[in-house]
């Protein structure tokens, strides 16, 4: 077995996801949680001055839906053929479209703008793209993409409370049900559910 190491910050972020992936494949691996005071000394080591990082015997790799589609196809779970793999890249870089939305509002530091584009965002953005994405789940019982489970579900479920937080929507899941049907079927997964109990309980939520 290869060693891995995993680098990324004590939360879930975009960085969960492929902490699970590893988990479900019974990839031993080192979850090397890098606290916000250490990382400035990190930064610089990274190929792109961020985290996560996947290093497989000492070579580095970056971008987290990279490492996510490495390890669905590592694990089986990047579809039976190239249009089911063309699926999953689609529905994940249509999630990806609304977490690139919620974070103009997240990250934006003046909170007169912020809190104007918020509301913006609540009547006339974010309505019709969560009800897409919400038919997309039920349309594929449960999942992100191919009607079963793929990395797509872990990559939604890793990041599920870090884009809750970003669109300031805390009753998401009650109000779409099937977001929350869509992580049940990545978090009780028996190996998943394993390394989920065992993480530090001085982690951030989300
Ligand atoms: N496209 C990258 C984005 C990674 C990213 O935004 N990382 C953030 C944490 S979620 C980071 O490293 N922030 C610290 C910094 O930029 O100095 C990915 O998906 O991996």
């Amino acid at each position: 077995m290869p060693k891995v190491v995993y680098h990324y910050f004590p939360l879930k972020g975009l960085g969960e996801a492929p902490r699970m992936l590893l988990a479900y494949g019974g990839q031993e691996f080192e979850d090397h949680r890098i606290s916000f005071e250490e990382w400035p000394e990190y930064k610089s080591k990274t190929l792109f001055g961020q985290i996560p990082i996947l290093e497989i015997d000492g070579k580095l790799y970056a971008q987290s839906i990279a490492i996510s589609r490495y390890l669905g196809r590592k694990y089986g779970l990047a579809g039976d053929d190239e249009e089911e793999a063309f699926e999953i890249d689609q529905n994940i870089d249509f999630l990806m479209d609304i977490r690139a939305k919620a974070a103009l509002v997240y990250y934006e530091k003046d909170l007169d703008i912020k809190a104007k584009r918020h509301e913006d965002f609540l009547q006339n953005t974010y309505p019709s793209l969560l009800e897409k994405l919400n038919e997309i789940v039920e349309r594929n019982n449960g999942h992100l993409a191919c009607g079963k489970l793929t990395w797509g579900d872990f990559v939604l479920t890793g990041m599920f409370a870090y884009l809750k937080r970003m669109l300031q929507m805390p009753d998401l899941e009650q109000k779409y049900p099937n977001f929350k049907k869509l992580q049940d079927n990545v978090v009780t997964l028996p190996k998943v559910k394993a390394y989920i109990d065992a993480v530090p309980k001085s982690n951030f939520d989300y």
